[in-house]
């Protein structure tokens, strides 16, 4: 039976997941056993908070390097691995040259013949270990998984194994081979041998591995494996179990001093992401950030999982109604900061140091602190002012640049950047701040070529306001994307919902049941 979930519904996605799953049992895909070890591997996915943390990034960095300096890389692809990423695993064989492989536990004919046509439907050119290709014998172990192809395993230098047996990973190893394994659970015996261990969700994990692997592709033997041997394994799986320790204390904590249900979202209440790890997202997904100044947006954004909240002086704009952002007060960020922060319980949120904020560095200082003690986990401000920002970087508070246009500062709002002269200064600014050891750059309102340059030159991710499709993420006024009335609207503004209307609907609506008597109704009023 095929249940359709509400994308509304809190646990959709996992339950998105699930009827795949099924779906895939009942074509003879996935082995019985295979639906258990999903209910465990979500268990330890609800541990972690769903989400591929800054661990799981750095091993997911370290595999697409070994994969990618392999002689002889081989994807082994069971029931669950095929039923879930069969798309990432053709993707990523191409990109690593790697082949693959169908290796069962419960290895039966019609089970090897389904996967085989799952992933050739895919585009796998060829798929290794079907039938009496699985001519090979691999030592030491009791299940069928012994059975591999002498054209794939059997010969292979680095083995891909998500989700795995422990016998077969420790079998692997023994023969000398790298393995890496994709499992959720740190403790396992697969994740304990395995060489490299990504702790995720291979639903999540393999599309980043596939992407990671396209950016690193064009680097030298050598880099690649100055990235493989920064890796160990230890420190890795010890990090996961601390990560997971830290988010029980967490939970725990938080249902003890009774400040709220912990069950409301696996999610919830786990660390925020540290902005100084940002960089790792460069090349690997667009980061997005949106403003908020509010509790009720805030929270919207939070559970949208959108990268940083900002809580920008654009609210002189957006807010106040003013022509401009000049007139902006730290009080007022304070109290905005504060509002935006009780909605949010995992997003990183970016408040602006105000125009007059930041005259001296004490006063920077002392002003960015009160930011952070208002809930802020970071500041952004406006301009090269590399002095500042380093007296800031010096008290560990993480600073995000911002240039191009500059609107407490400029005169009009208009493109900047269009000259090669202001260009040159642009992209010197750009590296100031990169050198400083900013978290991020935003880029605003400069051509698509200049903040081209500048993404492909720092070394940390560019946030693009009106400056074209390169930049590594991109930021815009929250309610200038829903369509709400606007002191000014620039070009790259495109409206993704008319929310005026919805609400001038909704007020007439009510006006008018007002009136007519249709409101309040029983259902509405206390008896
Ligand atoms: O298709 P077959 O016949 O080869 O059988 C496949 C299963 C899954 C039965 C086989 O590989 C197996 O033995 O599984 P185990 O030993 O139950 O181990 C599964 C491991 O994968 C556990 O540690 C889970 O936590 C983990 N896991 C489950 N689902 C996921 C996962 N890890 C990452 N992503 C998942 N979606």
């Amino acid at each position: 039976m095929n249940h359709s979930v509400h994308s509304t519904h809190p646990r959709a996605e996992s339950i998105r997941i699930r009827e795949m799953l099924l779906r895939y049992f009942r074509q003879g895909v996935v082995a019985e056993a295979g639906l258990i070890a999903h209910g465990r591997g979500e268990a330890f996915d609800y541990l972690l908070g769903e989400r591929t943390t800054g661990n799981a990034m750095r091993a997911i960095e370290a595999a697409a390097a070994t994969l990618l300096s392999a002689k002889k890389p081989v994807i082994s692809v069971n029931g669950n691995a095929a039923a879930l990423t069969a798309e990432s695993i053709v993707q990523l064989a191409r990109v690593v040259g790697a082949r693959i492989e169908v290796n069962l536990y419960y290895r039966s004919a019609a089970r090897e013949d389904s996967i085989q046509l799952l992933l050739k439907s895919i585009g796998a050119e060829q798929v290794l270990g079907v039938r009496e290709a699985a001519s090979a014998r691999i030592p030491e172990i009791g299940s069928d998984r012994r059975r591999v192809d002498p054209q794939g395993i059997a010969i292979a230098d680095v083995v891909l194994v998500p989700l795995e047996d422990g016998d077969r990973t420790e079998a692997l190893v023994k023969l000398g081979k790298l393995v890496i394994a994709v499992d959720l659970n740190p403790l396992s015996r697969t994740a304990q041998t395995a060489t490299i261990t990504i702790v995720d969700n291979i639903v999540r994990a393999l599309p980043v591995l596939v992407k990671t692997a396209e950016h690193l592709k064009t680097r030298t033997r050598e880099e690649l494996e100055t990235i493989t041997s920064h890796f160990d394994n230890q420190s890795n799986l010890n990090e996961n179990i601390m990560a997971i320790h830290e988010r029980l204390t967490h939970l725990a904590d938080k249902q003890s001093s009774g400040t709220g249900p912990v069950h409301t979202s696996p999610s919830e209440a786990q660390p925020r992401t540290n902005l100084n790890e940002l960089w790792r997202m460069k090349n690997v997904h667009k980061i997005i950030m949106l403003t908020a100044y509010d509790y009720q947006l805030a929270k919207i954004l939070d559970q949208e999982d959108v990268d940083l909240i900002l809580v920008g002086d654009s609210l002189g704009m957006v807010f106040q109604g003013h022509n401009n952002t000049k007139e902006v007060t730290m009080q007022q960020m304070l109290y905005h900061t504060r509002a935006v922060a009780a909605g949010v319980t995992t997003t990183p949120i970016i408040a602006d140091m105000p125009l007059n904020s930041d005259r001296t560095e004490q006063e920077a200082i002392e002003n960015a602190r009160m930011l952070l003690n208002a809930g802020a986990n970071g500041v952004k401000i406006e301009g090269n002012k590399t002095a500042t920002i380093r007296a800031l970087l010096d008290q560990k508070i993480p600073v995000m640049g911002h240039i191009g246009l500059l609107p407490q500062t400029a005169e009009r709002y208009k493109v900047r950047g269009t000259t090669s002269v202001e260009a040159e200064e642009i992209m010197k600014d750009a590296l100031a701040l990169d050198a400083v050891g900013v978290f991020a750059i935003v880029l605003e309102s400069i051509p698509e070529k200049l903040s081209k340059r500048i993404t492909e030159s720092v070394r940390v991710p560019t946030i693009g306001i009106g400056a074209g499709k390169y930049c590594d993420g991109q930021v815009i006024v929250t309610h200038d994307i829903l369509g709400l009335p606007q002191t000014h609207t620039p070009k790259y503004v495109k409206k993704y919902a008319d929310c005026g209307a919805v609400l001038k609907a909704a007020i007439s609506k009510f006006k008018l049941e007002v009136a007519n008597g249709s409101y309040p109704d029983d259902e509405h009023t206390y008896h």
